[in-house]
């Protein structure tokens, strides 16, 4: 028999394009390791977004597992759906024997173009390791990102390749802002008036400081013009803004390192103020669904503006590259000033119109599972069914049953109830977060060791998981505590559609 070339061509031009299809993300998810276009876990941490001809450009820190230094770099990534992102390299790496040396610290990058030079601006907080030298940073380029242009280099992994596209971003120099002290840093382009931008940072933590900042860069955007507005001693950190079309409002966290506290939220008609009095902007003992503010994404649609909250859900200094992202739509009042985060598990956002679509998910209540040893299922006031199973750990285990699937990776949210953790905003208390350990065995397949940080008293928070079941109604999940350990109270779960399109 002849083979037929050009068919078989055609073939497997079909199935590489079936493959590449069939891996679109549908969902934002907040807290869920996120993967690039590429397959690579996504690093962009403590980002910053711009938009540019039609695609987002994410700017963050480099943290991957194998690249030790301090600064490695940051990189950027694109995408015009908001899903689905292309890695477009690093924006900038770490130069040896400078002040953006290896061992030094480059953080909460932010990206601007500034018309009067046609150039991106790439700013930074810059320090040393022990963060004494409190100062920004700039780096500028004719392109918002290096990728069709620059030669890369590729990294082999057991089971991928990674590239790596050196940066456009020529590093221009640091300094101390109007002469002082910053920290931290987020950066507010005021689009809907003048187009000025603004850096937003904290002057630091001496007894003198503690306060934060929203100063006017120069026409060229590479440096501190002056002084907008002070917020005395506040003491916050973590800062980004956005304009809702009648009022400006700016988040902040406060100052707690790595571990997550209750980000605040205050608003004004004017950068000058007056500015209203703060607020919590997500409820209270979640600390912000464990997450640190870092930047707001503005989708204005054709039928109405979104604004995602966008911030990290740091693990800690050690295992940095675990940290994931929680992206979250926002709700406010401009009469009030009040505005809220509304967790959702998972949701899709169509560009185009600015509209978000929340998929409903099957629930299954752990109250209704098989409860063996010493768990038992006890009533929950805040819980979904008004119960919830306790007490999973040694031979105390719950297997819900029964449960639909599609045959494909599809999400799974574990509603849990872990109360260990002390909440609080003050960087003297008792800030640990308490994480327990859950195993979790889906079908015959092998165990699943969950993290599951904690909240505080009746706080339900919810975990994503990425499970992929039997077709068909034949399938369970058991909890079971990690080496026998005490794992989080479970609440019910939720089974969603594909975590791919179809
Ligand atoms: C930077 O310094 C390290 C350690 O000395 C060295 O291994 C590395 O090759 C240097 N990188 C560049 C780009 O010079
Ligand atoms: C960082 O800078 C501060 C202020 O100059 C200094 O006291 C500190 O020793 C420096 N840290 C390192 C690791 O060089
Ligand atoms: C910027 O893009 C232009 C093409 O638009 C290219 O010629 C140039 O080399 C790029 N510059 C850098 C620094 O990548
Ligand atoms: C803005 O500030 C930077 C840093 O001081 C300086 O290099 C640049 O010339 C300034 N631009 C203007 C227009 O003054
Ligand atoms: C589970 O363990 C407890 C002690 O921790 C024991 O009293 C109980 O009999 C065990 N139950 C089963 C079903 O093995
Ligand atoms: C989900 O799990 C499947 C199967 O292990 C894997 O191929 C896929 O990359 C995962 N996707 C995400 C987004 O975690
Ligand atoms: C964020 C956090 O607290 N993580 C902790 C979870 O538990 C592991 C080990 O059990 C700790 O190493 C982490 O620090």
């Amino acid at each position: 028999m002849q083979i037929q070339w050009w068919k078989l061509n055609l073939a497997i031009f079909a199935f590489l394009l079936a493959v590449v299809d069939a891996r679109k993300n549908r969902y934002i998810v907040p807290g869920a390791p996120w993967y690039d276009t590429d397959g690579n876990l996504l690093s962009a941490h403590a980002g910053g977004i711009v938009e540019h001809d039609g695609k987002w450009y994410w700017f963050g820190q480099n943290e991957r597992i194998e690249d030790k230094d301090l600064f490695s770099g940051i990189n950027a990534y694109s995408s015009s759906d908001l899903l689905n992102w292309d890695y477009e390299g690093r924006a900038l790496s770490s130069i040896n024997g400078t002040v953006i040396g290896p061992d030094t610290v480059v953080e909460r990058p932010k990206a601007v173009f500034n018309e009067e030079t046609q150039t991106w601006v790439l700013w930074f907080h810059s320090d040393n390791s022990t963060y004494g030298l409190l100062r920004q940073g700039v780096a500028t380029s004719p392109n918002i990102s290096g990728k069709p242009f620059a030669p890369f280099e590729q990294v082999m992994h057991a089971d991928r390749q990674l590239r790596i596209y050196p940066g456009p971003y020529d590093f221009q120099g640091v300094f101390s802002p109007l002469g002082g002290t910053s920290q931290d840093f987020g950066l507010f382009q005021d689009v809907d008036h003048d187009g000025a931008s603004y850096a937003l940072y904290s002057n630091g933590d001496a007894d003198a400081a503690h306060d934060n900042l929203i100063a006017r860069m120069n026409s060229t955007f590479t440096g501190v013009e002056e002084l907008v507005y002070e917020f005395p001693d506040f003491d916050l950190e973590a800062p980004t803004m956005f304009f809702s079309g009648t009022r400006y409002y700016i988040l902040m966290s406060h100052k707690t390192g790595y571990r997550p506290n209750n980000v605040v939220v205050f608003s004004a008609e004017k950068l000058e103020g007056p500015w209203s009095a703060q607020s919590y902007i997500a409820t209270l003992g979640t600390r912000t669904f464990n997450s640190q503010s870092t930047m707001i994404i503005s989708v204005k649609g054709s039928e109405r503006s979104t604004f995602l909250y966008a911030g990290d859900q740091w693990t800690t200094a050690k295992d940095l590259y675990l940290s994931t992202y929680v992206w979250l739509p926002m709700s406010f009042n401009d009469n009030t000033g009040a505005l809220n985060v509304d967790w959702h598990d998972l949701y899709s956002i169509d560009v185009k119109t600015g509209s978000i679509t929340v998929p409903n998910g099957e629930s299954y209540e752990a109250e209704d599972g098989e409860i063996s040893g010493v768990a038992y299922s006890t009533l929950c006031p805040t819980c979904s069914g008004g119960r919830l199973v306790t007490n999973i750990q040694g031979n105390g285990t719950l297997t819900i049953s029964s449960i639909q699937g599609t045959g494909q990776p599809q999400w799974v949210s574990i509603y849990y109830h872990n109360p260990d953790g002390k909440w609080g905003d003050n960087r003297g208390g008792d800030l640990l977060v308490l994480n327990r350990t859950a195993t979790i065995t889906v079908n015959d397949d092998p165990p699943i060791t969950l993290r599951q940080p904690s909240g505080s008293a009746g706080i339900i928070l919810s975990q994503p998981l990425n499970v992929t079941f039997k077709a068909g109604g034949e399938n369970r999940i058991s909890f079971n505590g990690f080496r026998q350990g005490l794992a989080s109270d479970v609440d019910k779960i939720v089974v969603y559609g594909n975590i791919y399109d179809d």
